[in-house]
């Protein structure tokens, strides 16, 4: 059963994200106790009615759900395991960024203790949660997940993909691997701009708008690597080397660094050099893994 907004709810770590998640709870009305390792730097949350708890171990008496929002994985062990025995029969919701694999030895760690372990991957930056654009990724308990989900829709869409407590921060990391990989793109691209007197603020207000008219294809590029088929491409692997080549020659003329650049160049030369050349781009898919 789906609890509502009297469920009280206990956060460990008020960074940016703690702040802004203890935050929304506030705001709705949940009697809301938080605790961070440096005291004294929630006046706000104070104000806004949360109670402000002097140690972890007084935190969690609070009842409800427990949820980390820590810096890593090592934080949350350290912050949790001195409490273990204290946390049996309870729930704990981790938004901590894990790698999927920690995700797992935290949830082992839970089972362990007989917590019932919820892993999550928040897909927004403090100033978006209580937004429309706010997600957040959980995997793990399903009765946590079904139990809080009320609470963890104030915060941001809440979407559950499994029992495996390592799926959800896979889907993060694998999100982010495809953001930094643009940004890094970006930064290349703005490089460049400066070399011909463009400002990287009009550059960005050009790239915004190409990148997003790009992304629309990248569902088309996902089908085609669950074919496995890429005997009929758009454009051939052989035709985004010269793009490539071109782009990389364009770069070191006008001084700039090939860091972004040269990985994919090196993946479309080596496919080339194999003899893929006529086949299409996602192929580069095939070298990943
Ligand atoms: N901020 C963001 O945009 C991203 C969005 C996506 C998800 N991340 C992840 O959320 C976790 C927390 O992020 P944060 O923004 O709140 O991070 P900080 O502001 O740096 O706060 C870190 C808190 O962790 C506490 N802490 C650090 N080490 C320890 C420790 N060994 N024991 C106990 N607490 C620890 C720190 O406490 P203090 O330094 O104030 O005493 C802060 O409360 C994170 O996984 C992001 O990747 C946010």
């Amino acid at each position: 059963m789906t609890k509502t907004s009297k469920t009280p709810v206990t956060i460990l770590g008020l960074g940016a994200m703690g702040r802004a998640l203890a935050s929304a709870f506030c705001t709705a009305g949940l009697p809301t106790t938080v605790w961070n390792r440096t005291p004294g730097t929630h006046a706000d949350l104070i104000a806004a009615g949360a109670t402000s708890a002097p140690s972890v171990e007084k935190a969690i008496r609070a009842g409800g759900p427990i949820i980390t929002v820590l810096l890593d994985h090592a934080s949350v062990q350290e912050t949790l395991d001195p409490v273990a025995d204290r946390m049996v029969g309870r729930q704990l919701i981790n938004l901590t960024s894990t790698a999927p694999g920690e995700a797992r030895e935290l949830a082992a760690w839970a089972a362990d203790h007989a917590i019932d372990y919820l892993d999550g991957g928040i897909m927004a930056v403090p100033s978006m949660i209580g937004t429309p654009g706010a997600a957040i990724l959980y995997s793990g308990s399903r009765q946590v997940f079904d139990t809080h989900r009320a609470i963890l829709e104030l915060l941001a869409a809440a979407e559950y993909f499994g029992d495996d407590a390592g799926l959800a921060s896979t889907y993060d990391f694998a999100l982010l691997a495809t953001m930094y990989a643009m940004f890094g793109g970006f930064l290349h691209g703005a490089a460049l701009m400066r070399s011909v007197g463009v400002s990287a603020t009009q550059f960005g207000e050009r790239a915004a708008a190409w990148v997003t008219a790009m992304t629309q294809s990248l569902p088309h590029q996902g089908r085609v690597i669950d074919t496995a088929d890429y005997t009929d491409p758009v454009q051939s692997i052989a035709f985004h080397k010269s793009a490539i080549d071109a782009i990389y020659r364009a770069s070191r003329d006008a001084g700039v660094s090939s860091d972004f650049v040269a990985p994919l160049k090196n993946l479309l030369d080596r496919q080339v050099a194999d003899g893929h050349g006529t086949l299409g781009f996602e192929r580069t898919f095939e070298e990943l893994s």
